[in-house]
């Protein structure tokens, strides 16, 4: 039986992903790399900032201190919270707020599990933060997924049981990360069917069969 549904927030709740991809492109665009793509930007999902720099690097031949990776993901973010500034509820994806509305007319608790350090403010400027009621995020780990402790913490805030959540989540690392500590799994987003997720759908918005996986 699920108590608890843990989504992820950029590919899931909110479309940020154009956003963080503009802003690595304009970082790579200065360090003389000129061959990041929407394709690298995939592999950037879901991973959190210094791991999305080193697929960003990986595209150039040079060798970087840590201090200077450090500069550069701090430049990174400053460009996306930029961008972020615009950020309002069009940024909602299709279905999502009418099915945090549903959970919630039923009891279901609902939680954040998102690796970004921006979730708090993304989740306020878009309007979704009074339907969610814990949020753990880039804030509260230090491990990213595929490691689980971004759910394992947005369980405990909710004072659940892992196996009584269900993670809806747009990338593998996202799905790998809730299976590891057994959680139920709905993937969404372009990718969703080979996500290898308990449950599937191209996004909130499509006619899921949540009674048999809230029941399940
Ligand atoms: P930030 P999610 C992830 O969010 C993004 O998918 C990923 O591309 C990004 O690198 C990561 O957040 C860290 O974000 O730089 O804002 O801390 O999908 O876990 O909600
Ligand atoms: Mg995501």
């Amino acid at each position: 039986m699920i108590h608890g549904v843990i989504f992820d927030l950029d590919g899931v709740l909110v479309s940020t992903d154009e956003l963080h991809f503009k802003a690595w492109k304009m970082l790579a665009e200065e360090l003389g790399i000129d061959r990041f793509t929407k394709e690298d930007n995939k592999k950037q999902k879901g991973v959190s900032r210094m791991e999305s720099l080193e697929v960003v690097l990986s595209k150039g031949n040079k060798k970087y201190t840590q201090e200077e990776k450090e500069e550069f993901a701090e430049r990174k973010n400053n460009y996306y919270k930029e961008l972020l500034g615009e950020l309002d509820e069009q940024a909602i994806l299709p279905g999502a707020v009418e099915c945090l509305k549903m959970l919630k007319s039923k009891g279901i608790l609902i939680g954040v599990g998102s690796v970004s350090r921006n979730a708090p403010l993304i989740l306020e400027k878009t309007g979704i933060l009074p339907y969610i009621d814990k949020v753990s995020c880039g804030l509260d780990i230090t491990r990213s997924k595929p490691d689980p402790e971004v759910f394992e913490v947005a369980a405990n805030k909710l004072g659940l049981n892992f196996e009584d959540c269900l993670v809806v989540e747009d990338s593998l690392v996202g799905i790998v990360a809730g299976k590891e500590i057994h959680m139920k799994t709905l993937g969404v987003g372009p990718e969703h069917a080979q996500l290898r997720a308990d449950y599937a759908a191209p996004g909130l918005a499509a006619d899921i069969d949540w009674k048999g996986i809230l029941g399940a």
